[in-house]
């Protein structure tokens, strides 16, 4: 059983203190996701970090994470996660935005899509059987704290095979949700 335990965690830069699991995913590792390839010089850059708070991977658990977005675009597209549905499909999931600029983009299997502001004071709830991706579409680093069930799991091969329906492009304002032309093709 855990012991009961704080983390500090800073609400500017997403850093948790102390540190434990660190996942850093690069512009290589989004190749494919995006409209346009990434260029070779690009794969290095380093695109969001995931740290974790662990719980055992159980129901009864509640492991938590901060992400940290980098701004910056890949053609017209902004940095974003990879995105996922959990492996258990009905597994829920809470984000609280803390700073920064961003969107939570949400699809359903049968292609209903929700697209939700994501910065400091935003509490989304993302239901189960829905998948989650999210966008930095500022110019600061986008940061958010995500909480979920210890069970949730990953399945991110259906994102990478089908895309989200729609897909975040950088406008003269505001940015423009517009639908993913590879969307299931
Ligand atoms: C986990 C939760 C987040 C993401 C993280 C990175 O269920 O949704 O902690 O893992 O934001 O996104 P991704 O799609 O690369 O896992
Ligand atoms: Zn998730």
């Amino acid at each position: 059983m855990l012991e009961p335990h704080t983390t500090i965690l800073d609400l500017a830069t997403g850093a948790l203190e102390p540190r434990r699991e660190l996942t850093e995913r690069r512009l290589a590792d989004l190749d494919g996701l995006f409209l346009e390839p990434v260029p070779p010089e690009r794969r290095g850059e380093l695109a969001y970090t995931v740290s974790l708070i662990p719980a055992p991977a159980d129901g009864a658990n509640l492991p938590s994470s901060t992400t940290v977005i980098r701004p910056g675009r890949v053609g017209e597209e902004f940095f974003m996660t990879k995105g996922h549905f959990h492996a258990r499909r009905d597994r829920a999931e809470i984000y609280l935005g803390l700073s920064g600029e961003g969107r939570l983009v949400m699809a359903t299997a049968d292609g209903r899509t929700a697209v939700e502001p994501v910065r400091a004071g935003t509490v989304s709830y993302v239901p189960g059987h829905w998948a989650h991706r999210t966008v930095n579409v500022g110019e600061e680093p986008l940061v958010f704290y995500a909480v979920y069930p210890g069970d949730a799991g990953y399945d991110y091969a259906t994102i990478e095979d089908e895309g989200f329906p729609v897909v975040l492009l950088a406008g003269e304002a505001e940015p423009r949700v517009v639908p993913n032309p590879r969307y299931g093709s």
